[in-house]
């Protein structure tokens, strides 16, 4: 979509965009197209592109871009919403089994001859008597909480303002909430507003039972208290999809046999993924051709409130 609409400088390297594109490229670039993971248009990218106009960024959550930074010089940002919200929530829902129920141990049995060697598997943890706390209940955390509905598991949230037309309870304090779940299941945008808000004390406060399935962003836990929380038996066990230094996981927990771990999977199905990539073009055609962009990110609302600077 991008090489019929656009003439296309595409670079596939891992981390900054390379001098040498840069340098060649610079002034006349007026388009982004960016994948979220590594991706990134920060400031000290956009503010080397006079002409740029538009970033598009190929997921939702859009830490990856300094969207406040380009809604200050009038540059706009658009990202993949609500698109994935189903998939993501699959996704969410099956990491959750798989983490009280073990469900990916429970096959490595198998493949290792230990069945018919040793017996069946270990008796594990129900999702039957948990509560799951939602951190963050927006478009996705409100498609797990439908699931978790039909699953008849309890529902409470924490987000920074309660809403009025759901019909779970809101704990305006993160802590309070943790100690009155077994599982809490983060689905928060990233950033600074919530870099390590999973940290020792909640986890802490979740206790030996507790559960946390993190689909948000890895910077949103501390992964050093994590660790130590799972290590030392402070939580049960841990689902995670996101981490904060991807592709790297830490070794520690690669280790340990209570944690399910998955290589942020979450939209990553072959038919949500092309949808959220035509989103992507569509909304760089629709600004090329003087049209209103599909999906721009809330900084940077349309009509424009200022001017490309
Ligand atoms: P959304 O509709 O904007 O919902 C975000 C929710 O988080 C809202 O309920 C919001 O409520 C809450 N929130 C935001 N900042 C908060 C804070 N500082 N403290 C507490 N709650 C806060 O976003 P979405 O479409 O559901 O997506 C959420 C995030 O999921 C994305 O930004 C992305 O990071 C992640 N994600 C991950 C995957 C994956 O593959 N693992 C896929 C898609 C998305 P308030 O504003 O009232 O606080
Ligand atoms: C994307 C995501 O796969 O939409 C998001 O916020 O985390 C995922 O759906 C990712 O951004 C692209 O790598």
């Amino acid at each position: 979509g991008l090489e019929k609409n656009f003439t296309l400088h595409a670079y596939r390297e891992p981390g900054e965009v390379p001098e040498r594109l840069l340098a060649e490229l610079a002034g006349t670039l007026r388009f982004i197209a960016v994948c979220g993971h590594p991706g990134r248009a920060d400031s000290a990218l956009m503010q080397r592109l006079p002409k740029l106009q538009i970033v598009s960024n190929f997921g939702v959550g859009y830490d990856n871009v300094d969207a406040k930074w380009a809604a200050e010089r009038g540059i706009m940002v658009t990202n993949t919403p609500d698109i994935l919200n189903e998939e993501v929530a699959d996704t969410a829902i099956g990491l959750l089994l798989c983490t009280v129920r073990e469900l990916p141990r429970a096959d490595r049995y198998i493949r290792a001859g230990e069945w018919a060697k040793n017996g069946d598997f270990r008796l594990t943890a129900s999702l039957r008597n948990r509560a799951v706390g939602m951190v963050g209940l927006g478009r996705i955390g409100k498609a797990i909480a439908s699931r978790l509905d039909a699953m008849r598991v309890p529902v409470v949230y924490h987000t920074r303002r309660p809403q009025a037309d759901v019909p779970y309870r809101h704990f305006a304090d993160l802590i309070a909430m943790a100690r009155a779940v077994d599982v809490l299941l983060c689905i928060v945008p990233g950033g600074a507003a919530t870099k390590h808000m999973i940290g020792a004390a909640v986890l802490e406060a979740l206790g030996p039972d507790g559960i946390l399935i993190n689909m948000a962003r890895g910077s949103v836990v501390d992964e050093p208290a994590l660790i130590e929380a799972l290590r030392d038996g402070k939580i049960l066990s841990a689902g995670l999809d996101v981490f904060a230094n991807e592709p790297n996981v830490p070794a520690e927990l690669i280790a340990m046999e209570n944690v399910v771990l998955l290589p942020h999977v979450g939209s990553a199905s072959a038919p949500t993924r092309a949808a959220m990539e035509q989103l992507v073009v569509d909304n760089l055609v629709h600004w090329k051709n003087g049209q209103p962009p599909l999906t721009p990110v809330p900084e940077t609302p349309w009509p424009q409130t200022k001017a490309r600077a």
